[in-house]
């Protein structure tokens, strides 16, 4: 069952006792973000504020903080069902036989509900305002105290691609400058930040852009997925829903966003414009520092009657995000196995803020497998930005960090099995040498072969015979104890 709109998911959160609603008038500053942090941090539930101090709108927050709302919002049992679904793709064959033929055609049939579909009018235009409007209406947290300002977090933001036609959707934060204008936080590798290079260098003065902010939250979630750079969010996001994303057309540029947004805001950037943005408390739970980035001029925002604004807050971890980033690292592993099928699992643990380590176990073939998986993360979408790899055998339980560190600690001769790449990293890395290139680490803590030129003899992990476990736990509850 595909929810409508942003609606319809609170109410299916609040049905499952997964929301609680704040009656009394709460800040956007700082206070939401105290707020938040203490629900998400404490497994407490989603929050809606219903009386935002200085506005009118309700604001929505952690509901994807947590795996129950990343199910409910997916409309699944487990994270590990998309995957599945999206590994029943992959793994099509052509069929044999009649009766092969005809099982296949009701998957054959879902793939035409994966596009999304233009409609004429959607609920995102009952109100259409071109002059008489404000962002300073929204109620945009001031979420950290040295931040430099309100930030946007959540937005859909929606650009073309000069060359192809084909729409982006990516979520880049925005912070608010005033009732006009915002940043537009793209990092240098995601591709609203390429769409604005070819345009710049094909001479272009203006890029139109909208931002969608809340909608069903399968399209929602859509816009932070790693995906290949021409594959279209709305298409994966048709795909979660198992129904067509409708998109409508903008008022004033020639850019279609989600008909059944809470708010949308048309514009455009002036190329070549920066504009200083940050600091912000962001996803590491350090504040990212100032940098220059684009300006949006929003020239109309069309909203929903009596809108509700759904933000995020980043920061110490675990957080909202790391909900949400548990859920790409399930629903992408078919994806990765399909071109490195030597993996068997990878984590990302919360301490990691996502790239910064990932753990991976892997069916060790050959000499150097290892290595061979580790370049390959690198050189894989934005798995590039991985800090850490750490590749262990598979019988290493990677979900179990702990395992995992214990079982890695042990394997390795640091000299001989760490090796150091150069490359891009992450914008928000404050610790690498350059902003956007530094240094990234991979650890083989495979069991070393005698191909790898390991020639002493590997230990076995210490293991109980399993008939004396058996008889001492008879002897321990004889002895009385539990
Ligand atoms: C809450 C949240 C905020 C994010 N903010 C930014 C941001 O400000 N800038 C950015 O480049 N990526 C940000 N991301 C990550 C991108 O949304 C993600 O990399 C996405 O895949 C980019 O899409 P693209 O490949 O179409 O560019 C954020 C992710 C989340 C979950
Ligand atoms: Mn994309």
């Amino acid at each position: 069952m595909a929810f409508d709109d942003l609606r319809q998911f609170i109410q299916a959160l609040d049905r499952a006792g997964e929301l609680k609603r704040i009656p009394f008038e709460v800040d956007p500053h700082l206070e939401m973000t105290a707020f938040a942090d203490k629900s998400v941090k404490t497994g407490g539930p989603a929050l809606l504020f219903e009386r935002a101090k200085g506005s009118n709108m309700p604001v929505l927050i952690n509901a994807f903080a947590s795996m129950k709302r990343m199910q409910i919002a997916l409309g699944v049992d487990s994270v590990e069902d998309v995957a599945e679904r999206i590994a029943g793709y992959l793994q099509m064959r052509p069929a044999e036989g009649l009766m092969g033929k005809l099982k296949m055609l009701p998957k054959l049939a879902e793939i035409g509900s994966f596009f999304p579909k233009m409609v004429a009018d959607g609920p995102c235009k009952e109100v259409i305002r071109h002059d008489n409007f404000s962002l300073l209406e929204i109620p945009v947290l001031h979420c950290w105290p040295l931040d430099g300002g309100p930030f946007v977090t959540l937005p859909m933001v929606f650009s073309k691609n000069p060359e192809t036609g084909k729409r982006n959707c990516g979520m880049y934060r925005m912070q608010v400058f005033d009732g006009r204008t915002t940043g537009m936080h793209w990092q240098t590798q995601k591709q609203g930040a390429e769409h604005y290079r070819t345009m710049r260098r094909e001479g272009r003065r203006r890029m139109d852009i909208a931002v969608a902010i809340g909608s069903d939250p399968a399209t929602m979630y859509s816009a932070i997925l790693p995906l290949p750079p021409e594959l279209d969010e709305m298409m994966l996001a048709s795909f979660l829903r198992g129904k067509p994303v409708e998109m409508v057309k903008c008022e004033t540029c020639d850019i279609e966003v989600p008909a059944n947004a809470e708010i949308v805001l048309e514009g455009y950037l002036d190329i070549g414009e920066l504009r200083t943005e940050g600091p912000f408390g962001d996803h590491t739970g350090f504040y990212s520092l100032e940098g220059e980035y684009p300006v949006f001029h929003v020239t109309c925002m069309t909203h929903r009657k009596n809108p509700v604004y759904p933000t995020t807050v980043v920061g110490p971890p675990p957080m909202e995000d790391f909900y949400m980033g548990k859920a790409i690292e399930r629903i992408f592993l078919p994806l990765m196995k399909m071109q490195l099928p030597e993996v068997r699992d990878i984590c990302m643990p919360a301490e990691g803020v996502f790239h910064n380590m990932i753990l991976v176990s892997i069916k060790k073939r050959y000499p150097g497998h290892a290595r061979k998986v580790m370049h390959a993360i690198w050189g894989l979408g934005q798995a590039m930005f991985s800090k850490c790899i750490v590749v262990v055998d598979e019988d290493v339980d990677v979900q179990n960090v702990s395992e995992t560190a214990w079982k890695a600690l042990n394997n390795i001769d640091p000299q001989r099995d760490i090796e150091f790449v150069l490359g891009p990293v992450d914008s928000l890395d404050h610790a690498s040498r350059l902003p956007d290139f530094g240094s990234k680490m991979g650890v083989d803590a495979t069991r070393k072969w005698p191909a790898e030129g390991f020639h002493r003899p590997w230990p076995k992990v210490i293991k109980m015979d399993e008939a004396v476990e058996a008889r001492v736990e008879q002897l321990w509850r004889k002895a009385g104890l539990k």
